[in-house]
């Protein structure tokens, strides 16, 4: 599968001069997401505009048997879009335009390389909104391609949750495009969810129409402080329980706490576990009632401070030093990588695996950042580490073992939104067992020649 002179002259003559190129700094650039998985050059990286020009990219692909990686921007945590073949990557960040604003359906149409952040500015013009927010400054490609969440997913779902229609490139370059643009339908097989999360191996996505939500009228931002990160966990398990309907629901640890007050000018917490709450609604009233439930839930549990009545300024504010934390982890500890958990868990196993994950930590001496999306049951916790130290880094990758054996022992996942990449292959079995199987079938059928990023996911 190696590219020889000939394919590449076929490829150089599908686009522009522009929108080609083998420079050095340019596969550098498409060699390493924010992970630490050993980087690995492509061959040559091309950056289509439309549809049209993926296609016959793919064309020549196929036919050539050329290893194709799928590039958003590149800030995913499990290696998802390292080019570990070579070959190319179409990079579809070109592909930037926001197609249609259908104010009426609540649906917009972007290209796969519209970046999240600049959809959502947009849209507030119109009183829309998209909700995932994965954070980083991904791609609407990229987060479709990782089935992304985030804060929000809590209350309004995961990008998987929102898709109408895709426009989908296909190993030999065919263009399809599944779904509707109905808000309901029972037909057929649903081909956005099996794309949704499937990380670039079934097929390129170049465009998407998304259904979005009207931002609400009023919100509600909370910080409550514990004792302990069990109090806190607990805690967020009952509200769940007690019917409550958070737009957010996020924990953070003391020593997440720690770098928020290190690293931002505006807080200055307790030096203890926090949790952020933050309801969303049409009325005042409505919103303070929910927030009285939590108050009492939160003193029932022995909450040690509660912050309310957060203004608009201090609330984006709050989400932005949550947003940072993952960069303020890394400064922390310049020359040191990630190793990323992202377990996710059923809502009553919320309290056992963060005690899971607090306790192996301090047991083998490691660093473990505890943080996430405590609410929908999906706990981050990055480790830092020296990957070219053999002996601590497998100490890293232990804890990584038990903590994902046992949330999956607890009904959970290995990954509730980072995607599979290549950190998580070694769970997919132990996760999906017979199901595997099936999902290799399916891989096959897409893609028989094993040319989409290939050595991700299996
Ligand atoms: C976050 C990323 C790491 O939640 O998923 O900040
Ligand atoms: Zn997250």
């Amino acid at each position: 599968m190696a590219l020889n002179e000939s394919s590449l002259l076929r490829l150089r003559e599908v686009v522009g001069p522009d929108q080609f190129s083998t420079g050095i700094s340019n596969l550098s650039l498409h060699a390493k997401d924010e992970s630490f998985h050993t980087p690995h050059l492509p061959d040559v990286v091309i950056w289509p505009r439309s549809t049209e020009d993926v296609s016959r990219i793919m064309k020549i692909c196929s036919e050539d048997e050329i290893p194709v990686t799928p590039w958003g921007a590149g800030t995913s945590l499990e290696g998802n879009p390292i080019p570990v073949r070579g070959g190319v990557v179409i990079d579809l960040q070109q592909m930037n335009e926001i197609l249609r604003i259908r104010e009426n359906d609540l649906q917009v149409d972007v290209q796969a390389g519209v970046l999240f952040k600049d959809l959502n500015k947009r849209l507030a013009r119109y009183g829309l909104f998209c909700p995932p927010d994965p954070g980083a400054s991904a791609t609407i490609g990229g987060m479709v391609a990782n089935n992304a969440s985030g804060i929000r997913a809590i209350k309004y779902g995961a990008t998987k949750d929102l898709i109408q229609k895709l426009t989908v490139v296909l190993a030999d370059g065919k263009v399809i495009q599944p779904g509707t643009l109905a808000f309901k339908t029972s037909s057929g097989l649903d081909l956005c969810r099996l794309f949704a999360g499937s990380e670039g191996i079934l097929g390129i996505i170049t465009e998407i129409t998304l259904r979005l939500v009207g931002i609400p009228p009023e919100f509600l931002s909370s910080v409550v402080s514990f004792s302990t990160t069990e109090a806190a966990s607990l805690t967020i398990s009952q509200i769940i329980r007690s019917g409550l309907a958070p737009a957010a629901l996020e924990l953070i640890s003391t020593n997440c706490v720690l770098l928020i007050n290190k690293y931002t000018e505006d807080f200055n917490f307790p030096e203890s576990p926090l949790v952020f709450i933050e309801f969303h609604g049409s009325s005042k009233e409505g919103l303070a009632a929910d927030l009285e439930l939590v108050r009492e839930l939160c003193k029932d549990n022995g909450a040690t401070r509660f912050e309310a009545g957060i203004g608009r300024q201090a609330r984006s504010k709050l989400w932005e030093a949550r947003y940072n934390l993952h960069d303020f982890i890394l400064r922390e500890h310049p020359g040191l990588e990630p190793m990323a958990i992202d377990t996710a868990v059923p809502i009553s196993k919320l309290p056992d695996i963060v005690a899971y994950a607090e306790e192996i930590t301090k047991s083998r001496g490691v660093i473990g950042y505890v943080f996430g999306h405590a609410g929908s049951g999906n706990i981050h916790m990055p480790m830092m580490g020296d990957p070219n130290d053999k002996a601590s880094w497998s100490v890293l990758e232990e804890i990584n073992h038990k903590l994902v054996e046992y949330a999956i022992s607890l009904g959970g996942t290995a990954t509730g939104e980072h995607g599979v990449g290549i950190g998580k292959i070694q769970f997919m079995e132990l996760e999906h067992g017979k199901s595997l199987e099936i999902m290799h079938r399916i891989k096959n059928l897409f893609d028989p020649k094993g040319i989409l990023n290939p050595g991700k996911m299996f």
